[in-house]
């Protein structure tokens, strides 16, 4: 049922005109209030953090099938909370903030008996926005390198986004060795647009490669597929050309092995959020702290002051481009360095069906 309030329904439906129109970047378009979302982008590299204790497990396995066995766990029950937590926060999805270039996000997932486990974000480019994140818990031996983008387009009544950008995992054992995991991203459809209660959905498939020589390919479907059920997933674990063993279920609740009761994910444990410095505490260019006022706006429903902050700050990032244009010095990232070929992508995508052969890639220099 439609739940867009009545004096923006000329608003939302116009919205959703234009968006037929539009290809490539949505993140700059107007969206109508209703719609608006007070956190940024640069805070959803969070969501790959919020099972601490599954991402530190990781390199606690015992052989190189059971690490990769682990990794996938991870990675499956953190789907829940990257796609679905703005319907059960905020009742649908909703329009993030646009990130600007420098912007930072801080946060700390406290030792609880397994390691500390810390996120540092950046945003690396404005236009199009690329968020580039590192995890780590050092105790435990494990990291997490990435960036994400987004590629948009609109057909059927939903959109269509493609995610640019991959991640990659590492695990140091015990004795010195490590293992490195590329993690590829899927593809999501935004549905329920009309009745202005957006909900995402999963399509097509990623993968996960270790240079192990294992790979888990992951299959996405919503409603009408195996069981018939939204938001399904079956994931193949191969080595070589032989296949191992295969797990089903749904990514936002359970998925087991195949043909057995044996629970293999259980997206139902309750995520842990993760810890941020208070507002006052933050740094110029952090996330919150940069927002503050146009998230205020957002959350008391005063919209004309939220799109007057909201300005403020781009209208404050044009004439920093400007005068650094002038200057002849370009903007610097912080706390990555870009690469056009990531050396673990390329060695590891040639694995993959369907992917380029190369990739660009924000590598993590540390954070003083
Ligand atoms: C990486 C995630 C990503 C970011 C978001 C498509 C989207 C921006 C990117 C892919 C995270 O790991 C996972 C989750 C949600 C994705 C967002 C959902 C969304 O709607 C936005 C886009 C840019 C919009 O805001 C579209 C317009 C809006 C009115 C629809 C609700």
């Amino acid at each position: 049922t439609d739940v867009v309030p009545t004096e923006q329904k000329a608003g939302w439906s116009s919205f959703i005109k234009s968006l037929a129109s539009m290809t490539g970047d949505l993140s700059s378009m107007t969206a109508p209030p209703f719609i608006l979302s007070p956190t940024s982008l640069t805070e959803f590299p969070a969501y790959w953090g919020e099972r601490p204790e599954l991402f530190a497990d990781i390199a606690t396995g015992k052989t190189e099938q059971d690490r990769m066995e682990k990794v996938l766990r991870w990675f499956i029950c953190t789907l829940k909370g990257q796609y679905t937590t703005r319907n059960e926060k905020m009742g649908s999805e909703k329009k993030p903030l646009n990130p600007v270039l420098g912007e930072e996000f801080f946060g700390v997932w406290p030792d609880v008996g397994y390691g500390e486990t810390t996120l540092t974000v950046e945003q690396v480019s404005h236009h199009p926005p690329i968020t580039a994140y590192f995890i780590q818990n050092q105790k435990a031996g494990v990291t997490l390198q990435g960036h994400s983008g987004q590629k948009t387009s609109f057909s059927g009544g939903s959109i269509n986004v493609k995610q640019n950008g991959h991640a990659t995992l590492t695990a140091s054992l015990p004795g010195g060795k490590r293992e490195t995991y590329l993690i590829t991203l899927p593809r999501l459809q935004i549905q329920g647009l009309v009745w202005g209660s957006p909900y995402i959905e999963l399509a097509d498939s990623t993968a996960i490669v270790g240079d192990t020589g294992y790979i888990a390919t992951i299959d996405y479907k919503g409603k009408g597929w195996v069981s018939g059920k939204a938001h399904s997933y079956k994931a193949v674990l191969s080595h070589g050309s032989k296949s191992i063993r295969s797990y089903e279920g749904q990514w936002t609740s359970i998925g087991t092995v195949a043909k057995s009761n044996e629970v293999f994910t259980d997206a139902t444990v309750p995520k842990q959020e993760v810890q941020v410095k208070p507002i006052e505490q933050q740094g110029e260019w952090e996330s919150r702290r940069l927002w503050a006022a146009t998230a205020q706006g957002i959350r008391s429903g005063d919209y004309e002051s939220a799109s007057r902050d909201k300005s403020r700050i781009e209208n404050e990032q044009r004439q920093r481009r400007k005068d650094e244009a002038a200057a002849g010095q370009p903007w610097q990232l912080k706390y990555f360095e870009h690469v056009d070929s990531d050396p673990v992508y390329k060695q590891l995508a040639a694995q993959v069906k369907g992917i380029p052969s190369e990739e660009d890639a924000y590598i993590f220099r540390g954070r003083a």
